[in-house]
């Protein structure tokens, strides 16, 4: 971490935001990929997104209020959907019934708040016509899956990416983070392979990420070649017994984890920490010299969970004795 860097340790807690479609259907992020839904069939996710009481103040008063000092929120996700007002995409927002931008006030709200902002962009993309069907993809399965490939052009995904990149380092002032997720290129189902960063031109995006915000933190996700140093890496769902061995090199480390079992909106997932495990998972992070990224998946209609909250005030009354 250079010195550049020196407010992420400092600030050592962050909130995750996964928002997108997925919270209509209340059951995980990855049910598109899980059930194996085609576009059509997830068209209704669309059709029917209309955040009535979304309140992104309300969402950055209790992060900061939980002693959070960063946010990081999905603008888009596996799913190809775009929070904000993209110009390379019909697949965003303002063309569902909600009808507007809904990054732009998230950003403002939590800078108003005194938090830091992290853009979480998903390298893969269940919904671009040029994104070919992988290990991943909700159409691995179908019977022509390797046949519909044929069309498909990786390399005008990549520019796409980049093109939406340089729209969130533009057009929203002063990023904190970028978090890209996730490479798999070791992968491999059914003669259909997983993807890495000669698929995403990883330097490339990068040296871009680089020039548009000087400032920025990288997350680890790329697959960069050997010898290329992150800013962070970020381990998920566990936290280290032990700092990373890649921390004595200068690299930064965050774990992410989940207050229940999944990252979006699951109204019936039942595994939802306990206070204890909150503020432990906080304690371990902290003792090895790391940050915590703790996740909230709002609901279709824009509201925190009641279970959410709870877990959020427990950091915050943890927060007025010991913050
Ligand atoms: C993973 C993703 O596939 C999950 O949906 C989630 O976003 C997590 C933080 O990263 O790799």
């Amino acid at each position: 971490g250079a010195e550049k860097h020196a407010w992420f340790s400092q600030d050592r807690l962050g909130m995750f935001i996964h928002w997108g479609l997925y919270a209509l259907g209340a059951r995980h992020e990855w049910l598109k990929n899980r059930e194996e839904l085609t576009d059509e069939h997830y068209q209704r996710y669309f059709d029917n997104f209309d955040p009535d009481l979304y309140d992104p103040k309300e969402w950055a008063r209790r992060a900061r209020l939980a002693g959070m000092k960063y946010v990081v929120v999905t603008t888009k996700h596996h799913e190809g959907f775009c929070l904000w007002d993209s110009k390379v995409t019909d697949y965003k927002a303002p063309n569902t019934p909600c009808g507007k931008d809904l990054l732009t006030p998230l950003v403002e709200a939590f800078r108003a708040e005194g938090l830091k902002i992290g853009f979480y962009y998903s390298l893969l993309d269940w919904h671009h016509p040029d994104f070919p069907i992988d290990v991943h993809h909700p159409l691995r399965n179908h019977p022509d899956a390797k046949a519909m490939n044929a069309g498909r052009n990786i390399a005008n995904y990549a520019a796409y990416m980049r093109e939406q990149v340089r729209e969130l380092l533009t057009g929203f002032g002063r990023i904190d983070i970028i978090w890209f997720d996730f490479s798999y290129p070791r992968r491999e189902y059914h003669g259909l392979p997983g993807k890495g960063r000669a698929d995403w031109e990883s330097e490339r995006l990068v040296d871009l990420v680089r020039e548009l915000q000087p400032g920025i933190i990288v997350n680890n996700r790329l697959d960069l070649p050997p010898g290329t140093l992150p800013d962070v890496t970020t381990p998920e769902q566990y936290t280290p017994r032990v700092a990373p061995a890649i921390a004595s090199q200068g690299v930064l480390w965050e774990a992410c984890h989940t207050f229940s079992g999944s990252w979006g909106y699951h109204r019936d997932e039942d595994t939802w920490k306990s206070p204890e495990q909150i503020i432990q998972l906080l304690i371990d992070s902290v003792a090895l010299g790391g940050n915590l990224l703790m996740n909230v998946g709002p609901t279709g209609r824009g509201t925190l969970d009641a279970r959410a909250i709870s877990a959020l005030e427990v950091y915050q009354n943890w927060m007025e004795v010991n913050g």
